[in-house]
């Protein structure tokens, strides 16, 4: 590159726990090569702060108190993976995960299931149907509200009484059943499958699916459906060729997200993004997957959820074309055959990087 760039995104990077070092690692080698190659039309500033369950053990905090306001200049957050068997995993998830996601209001969390070639999945069609649908989670209320207590019979151990209440709000529901719609009308299947499990949860549910069909009532153009989360899982094996957006709360989306990425092959091939919408606060971008402590530090993770994660970045940035030469790299690659344990093959993370790398040039 010659000169300054012509425009430099700020990039937080966070890889926490476990195989978050490894991936985020390899997505920021991902992000620079590209930029190296854009001959100066863009360069990425990074800074990593060293939060996680480590610096828990150390500090006694998942992440700086100020560390919500370290965060909020920046473009972006590229985020690993939180957790560490060290520390309860709703200490580590609620002092950073969540408190990142919540407090940036990053309310609509977008975790595509996408099919790579030359990676075994056991939906693939005898007639090799295309599969590709996108799950959209609700990313600040529902079951994730935090809302609830311990010990509330106060009658001590063997009667303990805990409560965990999900919380579903008008503007909450309508918000996320819009950004359904409006992904659906850009795909070339226009349809949104809208879940819940509200023949049992006759309150919070029952209110989304009453949101859902109003906003539905906006789009005419857009096929609707509504599932409960039952019946779902079993279309997610039986039937994916009938999905394209799956909108549903914080707990249903993210179990269903993980399906339908087993199903694609591995968790390891999931990416997602965390977005503040309205970009008030900076989105955050990730793999689906956790720290996975039992591979951590072995160079065996599968970095593609974390590149994929940096895709979605770039199309947040508004560099589609380069994250769809993201994407082709990747695609390129799985075809190829350079693939890491969890997807049958013998590769370690840096060979799957240096393949993808290697693609962009070519
Ligand atoms: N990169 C995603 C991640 O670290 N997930 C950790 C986890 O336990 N997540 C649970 C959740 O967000 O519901």
């Amino acid at each position: 590159m010659t000169g300054p760039a012509a425009h430099t995104f700020t990039i937080a990077a966070v890889p926490a726990d476990g195989v978050g070092t490894e991936v985020v690692t390899a997505g920021r080698a991902v992000l620079d090569a590209l930029a190296a190659a854009s001959g100066g039309a863009f360069a990425f500033d990074w800074t990593e702060f060293p939060w996680g369950c480590g610096y828990y053990e150390r500090t006694g905090r998942m992440m700086d108190d100020d560390g919500l306001d370290a965060l909020k200049g920046f473009d972006a957050i590229y985020f690993g993976a939180v957790g560490w068997p060290s520390v309860p995993d709703h200490i580590s998830l609620w002092g950073l995960r969540l408190r990142i996601c919540q407090n940036f209001d990053q309310w609509a969390n977008v975790r595509p299931v996408h099919f790579h070639p030359g990676i075994t999945s056991p939906l693939r069609k005898a007639d090799d149907t295309p599969l590709d649908w996108v799950v959209v989670r609700e990313n600040s209320e529902g079951e994730y509200a935090g809302l609830g207590g311990r010990n509330l019979s106060g009658r001590g151990p063997g009667n303990e009484v805990a409560l965990q209440t999900a919380l579903f709000t008008e503007k909450g529901c309508e918000r996320i059943a819009r950004f359904a719609f409006e992904l659906a009308r850009g795909r070339e299947r226009k349809k949104v499958s809208s879940v819940t499990k509200s023949n049992a949860q006759q309150y919070g549910m029952v209110l989304w699916d009453e949101t859902l069909s109003r906003v539905a009532r906006d789009y005419p153009d857009v096929e609707t459906e509504s599932v409960l989360v039952d019946a779902m899982s079993a279309k997610f094996v039986l039937r994916p060729e009938d999905l394209s957006v799956v909108v549903a709360s914080n707990l249903h989306a993210d179990i269903l997200s993980d399906l339908g990425s087993a199903l694609a092959g591995s968790l390891g091939l999931a990416a997602s993004a965390n977005l503040n919408p309205e970009r008030r606060f900076p989105s955050m971008f990730e793999p689906v997957h956790g720290s996975a402590p039992d591979i951590a530090g072995r160079g065996l993770a599968n970095p593609i959820g974390a590149i994929g994660s940096a895709a979605l970045m770039l199309d947040h940035f508004g560099l589609s074309a380069e994250a769809g030469r993201v994407r082709a790299a990747i695609e390129a690659t799985t075809a190829a055959g350079v693939l890491t344990p969890d997807v049958g093959g013998k590769a370690k993370t840096g060979d799957v990087v240096a393949s993808i790398i290697d693609q962009l040039s070519s």
